[in-house]
């Protein structure tokens, strides 16, 4: 296996229980993923970012972990997981584990010894506190919706939940939960895995508990302890190797994720950050029906952008994840095939032509959609269940909260994998876990192979251009015309040339402002310039020899 170069690479992000069946069963496993690693090498990826496949209740779908050190049966066993490492090592492919460690399940171990044992070792592994005026401790809020702190079923103490009632939050503060966590990223390590991504490793330390009138979010995001208890991560297992790490970093700032990220600190290598996918929250609330800020969506990327560059930290940079809705159908337009083709590319060559590392979420290359379930029946996600009973109480009609959810709800990516237009569109010979996407005859695998104008080719043309270029990696980043209310115009400029990305948000044509010199070579385009105009959701990127200094704002 050949070394790679984490800061050239790109990232595929399977979610297994809807990647590729192979037992039949309705849900996607460890051998289905092997089964497709000819097409992931096809696509040009480097690393695979697999979400958890470790034992689990499955009532967060694996983010709630009840033993670290085995896989749940209905992915597979450890030796498919060894196989599928071995297999992909072949092709090149690395192999990144999902790392939940801010909380287990309550089914775990020590969970289950802590709860009603006062007395137990395990007791101070996660945070219980006692009532307060005969109610929770704080007034901190679940990320889930609700308090987030649970009442003992036999005495007056309650437990700390950010996430499900099903999730409770272990102790960092302890010494000993720490090493328990530092040992099983060790095993993960022997076990010959590539990388690792860290869930919400951002919130693992806790800060004060006495303020009980306010949600609580400031206390632990970021919280006082946390960059001293990455490194110490770092030191005692993956620091020195060349072990890829990203930390998944809610509600982050800036400064603190140059400080998880600038090499010298040895913490991780790169975070993802969520602000720029909050720009269709309506007054910040996610539960809302509201279309895009695109001014606000240019000037939180470039605020990132420039800062992480300027810092010398990493960044992590993605439209989709599998908490997030289909790209196409929320910042694209999918309501022609035409417009759904024309915007996934557009938004592929804004978002790869960035500085970082660059995501892909399985589907997102072939332009997968938002599915527009009709009925809450078919929502899955205990936090898109929750909001809906929330938005019912708060007097919202059901056909109002569905539409919300249609939006928002994390179940819109974790639809099945759409492989071809046969039944189940080759996802199972069985019963699918969830619906398929009723347009899979149109958008699938197999037809986007076939056809050479597809958004897959735009996304391996992307990858192999980063693979290839330099000036992708490296190049400073130059953010242009800001104000523009369509066009998101940028540059990344190393060692004398000069690369301008020019793309149009908009369904319509646009005239590219007089100042902007385009002369050059395209590098990849969805698109053509024919007199100075950007088509609807046109694209285009152009290789110049060196920077024009007429761009203006
Ligand atoms: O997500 C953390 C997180 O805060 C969100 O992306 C969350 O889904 C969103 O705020 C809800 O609106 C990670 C995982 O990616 C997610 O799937 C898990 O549910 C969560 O942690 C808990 O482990």
């Amino acid at each position: 296996m050949s070394q790679t170069n984490w800061r050239k690479s790109v990232v595929y992000q399977i979610y297994p229980k809807s990647f590729n069946d192979t037992t039949g069963n309705g849900q996607g496993d460890i051998n289905g993923i092997t089964e497709k690693l000819d097409y992931l090498a096809y696509l040009g990826v480097d690393y695979l970012w697999l979400t958890p496949v470790y034992q689990s209740p499955m009532n967060d779908n694996g983010y709630d972990i009840s033993d670290y050190y085995q896989v749940n049966e209905i992915f597979g066993s450890l030796d498919d997981l060894r196989t599928l490492i071995s297999e992909a090592h072949r092709r090149d492919l690395k192999i990144m584990m999902d790392i939940v460690i801010n909380h287990t399940s309550t089914e775990h171990q020590w969970f289950k010894d802590a709860y009603n044992h006062p007395e137990s070792p395990y007791r101070d592994f996660y945070i219980f506190k006692k009532s307060k005026d005969e109610g929770p401790p704080t007034n901190w809020q679940s990320k889930f919706g609700g308090n987030a702190w649970q009442q003992e079923t036999e005495t007056d103490d309650y437990y700390l939940h950010l996430f499900d009632v099903s999730q409770a939050d272990l102790n960092w503060d302890n010494p000993q939960v720490r090493a328990e966590l530092h040992r099983i990223v060790k095993y993960w390590m022997d076990f010959g895995v590539d990388g690792f991504r860290f869930d919400v490793i951002n919130l693992i330390s806790k800060g004060e508990f006495e303020d009980s009138k306010r949600i609580g979010k400031e206390f632990y995001t970021d919280g006082p302890h946390v960059h001293e208890y990455i490194h110490e991560l770092n030191k005692t297992t993956f620091g020195g190797t060349d072990l890829m790490t990203v930390g998944e970093m809610s509600s982050t700032t800036l400064d603190h994720c140059l400080k998880y990220t600038r090499p010298e600190r040895q913490e991780l290598h790169s975070v993802f950050n969520f602000h720029h996918l909050k720009v269709d929250y309506a007054g910040g609330d996610k539960w809302t029906n509201a279309s895009m800020d695109f001014l606000k969506l240019k000037e939180i990327l470039m605020d990132w952008q420039v800062g992480i560059y300027e810092g010398g930290g990493w960044n992590a940079i993605f439209w989709c994840n599998h908490d997030q809705p289909r790209i196409v159908s929320r910042f694209g337009n999918d309501a022609t095939e035409t417009l759904r083709v024309q915007s996934g590319k557009m938004l592929a060559i804004v978002l790869h032509m960035l500085q970082g590392t660059p995501y892909i979420y399985q589907g997102e290359e072939i332009g997968m959609t938002n599915p527009n379930f009709t009925s809450i029946d078919q929502y899955q996600d205990v936090e898109a269940i929750n909001a809906y009973k929330s938005l019912i109480e708060q007097g919202m009609s059901e056909r109002e909260a569905l539409t919300i959810l249609n939006q928002k709800s994390r179940d819109n990516s974790r639809t099945p994998m759409l492989w071809n237009d046969e039944r189940h569109a080759g996802f199972t010979e069985g019963e699918p876990w969830m619906p398929i996407n009723a347009n899979y005859r149109s958008i699938n695998v197999a037809r986007a192979m076939e056809d050479s104008e597809s958004i897959l080719q735009t996304y391996r043309k992307l990858i192999t251009l980063r693979h290839q270029h330099d000036i992708v990696t490296y190049g400073d980043i130059e953010p242009l015309y800001m104000t523009h209310p369509d066009l998101f115009v940028y540059r990344r400029n190393y060692q004398g040339k000069s690369w301008l990305v020019i793309a149009n948000f908009s369904e319509c044509s646009v005239a590219l402002p007089e100042s902007l010199n385009i002369e050059g070579e395209a590098v990849i385009a969805n698109c053509e310039l024919n007199q100075r105009t950007i088509e609807g959701y046109g694209a285009i990127v152009i290789a110049q020899e060196e920077k024009c200094d007429k761009d203006s704002e």
